[in-house]
This record gives structure tokens, C-alpha cells and sequence, in this order.
């Protein structure tokens, strides 16, 4: 045990607060000492930091959690496990919600510190058939999220990928009559093959809600994912890799499953095992061959995944395809559902294969064909459709015109552009569909009260060199982020950390894409300069200007906000599209015509009698509302803080970069989170642990105490004639302002150990 003692440690303290003297340098160097000691927590308060060790260490057996199962928080060595701990017993014992905020840059270790919590919390909640039955499929939903959701990507090999999709939008007033000029407005089609930028690391976030009985046993859990990154699907720099699903499929499944032939013989039984029974009953009726997904095992065929690296050292894409689909069997996944949603990744693969070339029509105008017509009959035969519906779909668009509608060819940019736009709605929507259908397998069924421990893995705040919508929006998230942590940690009156001119911007932003005519991120930037020129977080040209500064370094199209974190500038360019998240109508009317249910359901808003001129919400107010949702969600809870912090940019085991660790521990804000933490009570412990570990301070208390404990603690105290203003007493915890104080209380009781010890050696000597 490491215990209160080590928090003296001069050299590599165990809480932060206690740091002397406070600077950036010093708490970079404590975190690097503690790593090298192989201690890769560390606090701030209750706040823990994480330091990605990118090796297994001996820290998770079952006898740590053991030795963290009831233990007194600061008795113990820094540990998410005495994180997970406090938060299940303030749960159980005090009725209290509690969310665990997890954040980190890409590869800092925040998806496995959330299994680690939730791990955690498994072992130590009670054991019966049900409640077993109930973790599992709990613990069983990250295979299967994790297949469909990440990705190996340049900064880590498994990467959460539900993020934003924020690079796709087409442009308005296609397919969507907006403003009725019917003009493709400002973003230009983006086909395969044209310069688009190649998409950033995104944002990225998912939500857990864990519930439990009174008794602390775990019911069941709701997840909430926040957009998936749907530019993945289509396009992924080099070294990346598509989503893993996609290897998986084509690695883990069997050649009769990915293409059996027909007709139905030998091997369909080995194919009825692998897609369990009762499969065939429900397929049957699909298409005249639906139990094939008509794939080739060979990734190097399909234009959507990555020919360079298919496969990774270390991850086995086949093991893992029987992981998920044992994971799948575990939450309740039906035979046929399987299938279904296999069919549907099949055809999103497929549809990067329907290859389109130009050609004149007698008008002379140009148009679209599919070159070839293989891959897009076996698309249709998969999901149940007339080739002749999609290839219209896929070539050409409904334009309707006051009372007119007319059928106008596409140029092959805007087909590939439609093409790509369908596979990625189509994959992104079957993601939705995945958590939905987890959730309605793991949601609690019956109405008896609850509690609930809410796990956010959420990306952190980033500054690029060139930021644009993404960072936009997810430096607005952990804006919010940053409210609530100074709303719940201290709830008083502190400087104004909340730059409200974000949600401001997010709303004008919509205000623009909405407007009637020609829309393009010029207008919207200087309609900001407008409306946000006095206000004193926002900065451009001509704020710059009429403020006399000289800063030079604002490029144009460029805006700057001033973050809690630091100052970010943005490009506007982009904006408008990314917020617009379209799909050509008759795409998602070709997708409901299917008869392939699972695909059918995707696309609700293809059903022809429901056509509504409505535009459907932007990205950037979807963003926002789910963000507002997930802040009423977590102001409702107790916080506990998970900071993890990546050591290295190469993956490397033991290697502790300091300048890449101070970037994350400025933008992380770590320095403030101490100084607040002083500026309140460094030391807070619940009365009855307090009062075992300085009870033998005083002789009132020692050896033993009858009473409550905090009377206990106060009499304790009174004995030791601290001055008053460094204690306060709350209901159920002592407080102590500064270390200092804990220093002393600390030498006091190591002397008193040490005067027991002899005390006891000496009686030891006498009985001899
Ligand atoms: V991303 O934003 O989803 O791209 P995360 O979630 O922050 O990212 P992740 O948890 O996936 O990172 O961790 C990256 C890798 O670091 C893991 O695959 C492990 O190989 C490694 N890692 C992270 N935490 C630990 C740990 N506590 N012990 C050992 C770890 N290895
Ligand atoms: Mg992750």
C-alpha cells in the first residue's frame, strides 16, 4: 500500500495538489517519475490521470480489485479501480447517480479505461444467474461496437470511430428543393477520385448509462452514440484502415457463407450452423439467392477498403469475426438478424465496386452509366430491388419544379458522389440500428426504481494547424464538458468559462444553411463579424481592426474563439457543406422499395406518401442537441473525472515524450483543475476513515472512540489546535485546505506508529 504516506513523496507525489512548487514543468516531470516507476495514476483530488503504459501491466488481477473493493480512496496507490470503487459505493450506499467522465486525446487509453471501470464494477457488483447473464451482455456490446465502430487509424490500431460524420454532406438543394433555384449550391460534388480533403481524426464519443437495483446489482444499461464517422466508409488516408467489420467478414467468414453457390447442396449445413437456425425461415422470402452475401474473401478487391494494409500485426480479423458473432449470440441477436445486418455491410462493401462512366444523350447533355452491371444485380439480389430502380437512382435525380417534376441525369462526379453519400447512410444508419437493437436487448425491462452510472469515453479538446467544422464542434462539446465540471465541482460563482459565443455560432451556422439563395461560407463569416464583434472570445479581421491589435497571424476566411483551453483559430471553408447532411431523395426512395426489412427500415423517409419539404436537421444541430442532452444527463449525476494522457506518438511501451505530455496537459487544463482544486480543500476523506487512520493522535480518541465519527473527528481535531480556517467539517466528510496542514497530520501519525510499534515490541519482549 502506497497509503496517504506516499502522497509526501517529494519527488513523484501521488496527489497533485500536494505538488511544490506548482508549475507545468513540475507536473509534467511528476507524471514522467510515476510512469517510469510504472505508477501510471496519479490524482488531482478525485480526479485521475491516466498514462497509457501501452503494455500489459500486472495491475488488473483479480487480487487489485480485490485490494481496491471497499477501500478508503486515499488509503490506497492511485488507481482507476479506486475511481470505479468510490463511484459503485456512493451509488450503492448513497443512492447517489454517478457519471465517469472519461477524456483524452486519440490513443490515450480512454475506450480501455472504460472497460476497466466497467470491468471493475462487474466483479465487484454480486453474482447470481441473472445478474451474470445481465454483465455479460453488457460487457459482450463492446465486441460488437467495437467491430462496427473502429478502426485502426495512424494514432491508434482500435479506434473508437463514432464521431461526427462531418465530412460528407452534399450540397443543399440536392434532391432537397431548398430555396427552389434547384443549383447545386456551394459545395461542389465530391466524387471518388476529386480533391476532397482527406478526412482528420474526428471527434468521437459514446455514452453508457449502467442501471442498478437498490441493492447495487447491475440491471441492464442504455448506449447512446454520438454519429459515426461515415467519411470512413468511403475514403481513408493511407495506413488507415476501413471499419474492422469489413475484415472481419471477409477474414472470419466462411467461403460458403461470403459466396455460396447455388443451388442449395452440399455445405448448407455448415452454413446453417454458422448463421445459427431458423435462418433460412427468415430469409427465404428475400431474394432469390439471400443467403449468399456475394462476396469475394480477398479485400484487395473492393475499392472502399485499403489495399495496402488489410491486415495488422497483433489483431486477428477471423478470431475476432467469431468474437463479435459469439458477442452477438450473448446479447440476443436472432440467427436472422445476424444475417441481416451481414447482408446490409455486404452491400455497402458492393456499392464501392458500381463503377460509372459518361455518355451523351441524344440532347447531348451528359450523363451516367453503370459500367459494370454485375455488382450492381448483385447488390439488388441481396436487398430485393429491380437493378433498373437503383441504376435510375444511382444516375439520375427527381427534381421537382413548382408543380413539375422532372427526371435530370447526373454528371458521373455527382453519381459518385450519390454513391458514396448512399454507402455511407446506409453503413452509418445500420450502426444506429446496431445500438438501438443492444439497447433494446440490455434496457431495463422492469419499472422498479433505479441507479445509474453513466460511463462517457468522449474525445478531448483539440488545436490542429488547421482547424475547421469538426474541431468546431468538438471544442463546443468539451466547452460544455468544462461548464458542467465547474458548475458540479464547485458550485459557486468562478470566472466565466463557458464561451457561449459557440452554441451562437452553431446556431447562425444553421440560421445561413437554411436561408433561402445562394449560400457560401463568405456571407456566414462576415454575418459573424457582424454579430459577434464586440464579444470579448471572438476575433476576426475586423475585430482585430477596430481593437487596434496587431496580431497579424488570423489567415483569412478565418475566425478565432477563444477557448477555456486556449485560442483556436478556424477555416470557414467547409462549414456550410458539413453542416448539411444530405442524400438524394431518390436514393433513400430506392432504398425503401427493397424488400430486405433491415434495409428498408433504414430509410423511412424514402416511403414516397411521407415526402415533406422539410429539410432534415443539420449535423450541427443534431450535434447540439445531443450534446444538451448528454449535459442534462450528466448534471443529474455525481462527476468523478478520468484524465488519460497519451506518453508517445509511436505507440511505444515506457516511452514518455514531456512536450507531447505538456501539449495534452495544457489542453487537458490539468494545471487549473490543481489550482482550483487548492483554491477549495485539498483534502477531503468521509469521516469514519479519516478517524481510523489519526485516531492514535489523541488519547480521547485512542484506542478506541464510541461514538459517531464525526464527533470522533471532531474531538480528534480539537486536540491538535489546528488553526480553524484549515478545517471544515461538511455532513459526511472532513476538509482540510492545505497540504501542509495533511503534511503535519501525516509526520504526527508516522511518529505515533513508530512510538506504538516500540511500545508493542517492548510489551512483545516482557510476555517473552
Ligand atoms: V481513440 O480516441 O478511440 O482513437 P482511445 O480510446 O483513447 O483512442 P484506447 O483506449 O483504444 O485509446 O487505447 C489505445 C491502445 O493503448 C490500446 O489498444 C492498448 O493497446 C493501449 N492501452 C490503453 N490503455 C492501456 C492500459 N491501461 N494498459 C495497457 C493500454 N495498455
Ligand atoms: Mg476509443
Amino acid at each position: 500500500m502506497e497509503g496517504a504516506s506516499s502522497l509526501l513523496d517529494a519527488e513523484a507525489v501521488a496527489d497533485l495538489v500536494l505538488l511544490d512548487p506548482l508549475t507545468e514543468e513540475s507536473l509534467v516531470q511528476t507524471l514522467q517519475e510515476r510512469f517510469r516507476r510504472h505508477d501510471i495514476y496519479t490524482y488531482i483530488g478525485n480526479v485521475v490521470i491516466s498514462v497509457n503504459p501501452y503494455r500489459s501491466l500486472p495491475i488488473y488481477t483479480p487480487e487489485k480489485v480485490e485490494e481496491y473493493h471497499n477501500c478508503s480512496f486515499f488509503a490506497v496507490k492511485p488507481h482507476i479501480y479506486a475511481i470505479a470503487d468510490d463511484a459503485y459505493r456512493s451509488l450503492r450506499d448513497r443512492d447517489r447517480d454517478q457519471c465517469i467522465l472519461i477524456t483524452g486525446e486519440s490513443g490515450a487509453g480512454k475506450t480501455e479505461a472504460s472497460k476497466l471501470v466497467m470491468s471493475y464494477v462487474a466483479a465487484v457488483s454480486s453474482k447470481g444467474e441473472e445478474v451474470n447473464k445481465v454483465k455479460e451482455q453488457l460487457l459482450q456490446s463492446n465486441p460488437v461496437l467495437e467491430a462496427f465502430g473502429n478502426a485502426k487509424t495512424v494514432r491508434n490500431d482500435n479506434s473508437s470511430r463514432f464521431v461526427s460524420d462531418l465530412g460528407t454532406g452534399l450540397a443543399p438543394c440536392w434532391g432537397w428543393e431548398h430555396g427552389g433555384d434547384g443549383d447545386m449550391g456551394s459545395g461542389a460534388a465530391s466524387p471518388t477520385g476529386t480533391p476532397f480533403p482527406d478526412p482528420a481524426p474526428l471527434p468521437q464519443g459514446k455514452y453508457m448509462d449502467v442501471e442498478f437495483d437498490f441493492k447495487g446489482e447491475p440491471l441492464g444499461g442504455v448506449i447512446s452514440n454520438y454519429l459515426l464517422e461515415k467519411s470512413r466508409i468511403v475514403r481513408h488516408v493511407k495506413g488507415e484502415r476501413n471499419f474492422h467489420i469489413f475484415y472481419q467478414l471477409l477474414a472470419g467468414a466462411s467461403p460458403q457463407l461470403l459466396r455460396r453457390s447455388t443451388p442449395r447442396g452440399v455445405g448448407d449445413l455448415e452454413v446453417e450452423e454458422e448463421l445459427g437456425r431458423g435462418f433460412w425461415l427468415n430469409c427465404h422470402l428475400l431474394s432469390p439467392q439471400p443467403e449468399q452475401l456475394k462476396l469475394r474473401q480477398d479485400c484487395r478487391h473492393y475499392g472502399y477498403l485499403n489495399r495496402e494494409s488489410s491486415s495488422l500485426p497483433g489483431m486477428d480479423d477471423a478470431a475476432n469475426f467469431h468474437a463479435m458473432q459469439d458477442a452477438m449470440r450473448v446479447i440476443g441477436f436472432s440467427p436472422a438478424e445476424v444475417t441481416e445486418l451481414l447482408q446490409v455491410t455486404a452491400v455497402v462493401l458492393k456499392l464501392g465496386n458500381v463503377q460509372l462512366s459518361s455518355s451523351f444523350q441524344a440532347s447531348g447533355m451528359e450523363a451516367c452509366s453503370i459500367t459494370e452491371p454485375q455488382e450492381l444485380r448483385e447488390i439488388c439480389e441481396l436487398i430485393g430491388l429491380e437493378p433498373g430502380t437503383l441504376e435510375q437512382a444511382l444516375c439520375s435525380r427527381t427534381v421537382k419544379a413548382r408543380d413539375e417534376t422532372v427526371l435530370t441525369t447526373l454528371t458521373v462526379p455527382q453519381g459518385y458522389y450519390g454513391r458514396d453519400a448512399l454507402a455511407k447512410n446506409i453503413y452509418s444508419r445500420l450502426f444506429d440500428w446496431l445500438v438501438n437493437r443492444i439497447n433494446s436487448s440490455i434496457q431495463v425491462k422492469s419499472d422498479e426504481q433505479r441507479k445509474v452510472m453513466g460511463v462517457l469515453d468522449i474525445y478531448g479538446f483539440e488545436i490542429f494547424q488547421d482547424n475547421g467544422f469538426e474541431q468546431f464542434i468538438i471544442n463546443y462539446c468539451n466547452e460544455k464538458l468544462q461548464q458542467i465540471f465547474i458548475l458540479m465541482t464547485l458550485k459557486e460563482e468562478q470566472e466565466e468559462y463557458v464561451r457561449e459565443s459557440t452554441s451562437g455560432i452553431l446556431a447562425m451556422l444553421d440560421e445561413e444553411c437554411l436561408r433561402p439563395g445562394v449560400v457560401n461560407e463568405d456571407t456566414f463569416l462576415t454575418k459573424l463579424n457582424q454579430l459577434l464583434a464586440t464579444h470579448k472570445h471572438y476575433e476576426s479581421k475586423e475585430t482585430q481592426n477596430a481593437r487596434r491589435v496587431t496580431d497579424a497571424s488570423l489567415p483569412p476566411r478565418c475566425f478565432r474563439i477563444h477557448h477555456y483551453a486556449g485560442k483556436v483559430t478556424y477555416n470557414v471553408t467547409g462549414f456550410i457543406e458539413k453542416n448539411n447532411d444530405l442524400l438524394f431523395r431518390d436514393l433513400s426512395q430506392a432504398m425503401w422499395a427493397a424488400r430486405h426489412a433491415l434495409l428498408r427500415s433504414l430509410f423511412p423517409e424514402g416511403d414516397p406518401q411521407k415526402v415533406s419539404l422539410k429539410l432534415p436537421p443539420t449535423a450541427g444541430f443534431q450535434f447540439k442537441s445531443s450534446v444538451a442532452m448528454l449535459m442534462k444527463n450528466l448534471y443529474s449525476k455525481n462527476p468523478n473525472y478520468i484524465r488519460c494522457i497519451k506518453p508517445n506518438d509511436t505507440k511505444s511501451a515506457m516511452v514518455f515524450t514531456p512536450e507531447l505530455v505538456l501539449a495534452q496537459v495544457r489542453y487537458l487544463g490539468l494545471l487549473e483543475n490543481v489550482r482550483v482544486r487548492r483554491a477549495g480543500y485539498a483534502f477531503r476523506q468521509l469521516y469514519g476513515p479519516f478517524l481510523q487512520r489519526y485516531k492514535m493522535l489523541n488519547p480521547r480518541t485512542w484506542p478506541r472512540w464510541d461514538g459517531g465519527d464525526r464527533e470522533g473527528a471532531e474531538v480528534l481535531l480539537a486536540g491538535l489546535a489546528f488553526p480553524a480556517e484549515e478545517l471544515a467539517f461538511g455532513h459526511t466528510k472532513i476538509f482540510i485546505r492545505s497540504p501542509r496542514t495533511l503534511f503535519d497530520l501525516e509526520r504526527q501519525r508516522q511518529e505515533r506508529v513508530a512510538q506504538l510499534a516500540t511500545l508493542i515490541q517492548k510489551m512483545f519482549r516482557g510476555w517473552r
